[in-house]
């Protein structure tokens, strides 16, 4: 018999670690996480980098010692031990749907959007020396041509995939409102299909309860949702 998973090193204000805790909202499930000190360089250094060696958060830890990386591969594991509710997918046509639509969303709007705060904000400095404001610039373009492809998909299917709630509308969920600070992009009525599909992902008790210190909404950046209006 396999060994039970333990717990989940992570830590909140991050996207990676986000869409593992959304994922276990999602499923009714628990399993504790651990925080990990970023600003202290704590993933940098043993005993982390022996359980995830390019020093990355979030690392799942099971009780004989196995560590697990790559917040997808974490996803699929639980989605294996709790296929209740099915956010990969039941069928095989379904599946491959939520495959696409994820690996859409995380490459070219999650990673433009995360290059372009990087390359296009002063407060970014820190994190990213040297910055080039034409990638930030060309990242953030990039963008929103996947948006406008999100927001037609949308016009014709409940979520990105169909008519299930999955993986693919958690990426593109946590790529719109998931760092803290700027993101440079809004969801505003030029994506009506998005901003409806939005305005009802955003009430959802995962998404509610995950948001990261900083995020667009606290800085007043996204503001079509009145949280009140529930
Ligand atoms: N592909 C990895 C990416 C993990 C990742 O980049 N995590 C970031 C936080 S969102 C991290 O650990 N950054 C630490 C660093 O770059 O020092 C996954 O999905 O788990």
């Amino acid at each position: 018999m396999e060994a039970k998973p333990m717990k989940i090193y992570g830590f909140n204000n991050t996207s990676q670690s986000r869409r593992v805790g959304i994922f276990l909202i999602e499923k009714g499930e628990d399993i504790p996480f651990q925080q990990i000190d970023m600003a202290g360089g704590e993933h940098r250094r043993e005993p982390y980098l022996s359980k995830n060696p390019f020093g990355r958060i979030p690392v799942l830890e099971f009780e004989d010692g196995f560590c697990l990386s790559e917040s997808i591969a974490i996803c699929r594991y639980l989605e294996s031990i709790f296929p209740e509710p099915a956010l990969f997918g039941v069928t095989p046509r379904e599946r491959t749907m939520i495959d696409m639509w994820q690996r859409r969303m995380e490459l070219e709007v999650f990673v433009p959007i995360v290059m372009h705060a990087r390359h296009s904000f002063s407060e970014n400095r820190a994190i990213q020396t040297t910055q080039i404001p034409e990638w930030g610039e060309a990242c953030r373009q990039r963008a929103t041509f996947a948006l406008g492809v999100a927001d037609r998909r949308l016009g014709d299917n409940e979520f990105l995939a169909g008519t299930r709630f999955s993986i693919a509308d958690i990426e593109l969920a946590f790529s719109l409102l998931g760092m803290p600070g700027r993101t440079g992009i809004k969801v505003t009525d030029e994506w009506p299909n998005l901003k409806r599909w939005f305005d009802a992902i955003v009430r959802r008790p995962s998404i509610r309860n995950t948001q990261p210190i900083g995020s667009a909404y606290e800085t007043g950046l996204i503001q079509e949702v009145n949280w009140t209006d529930r």
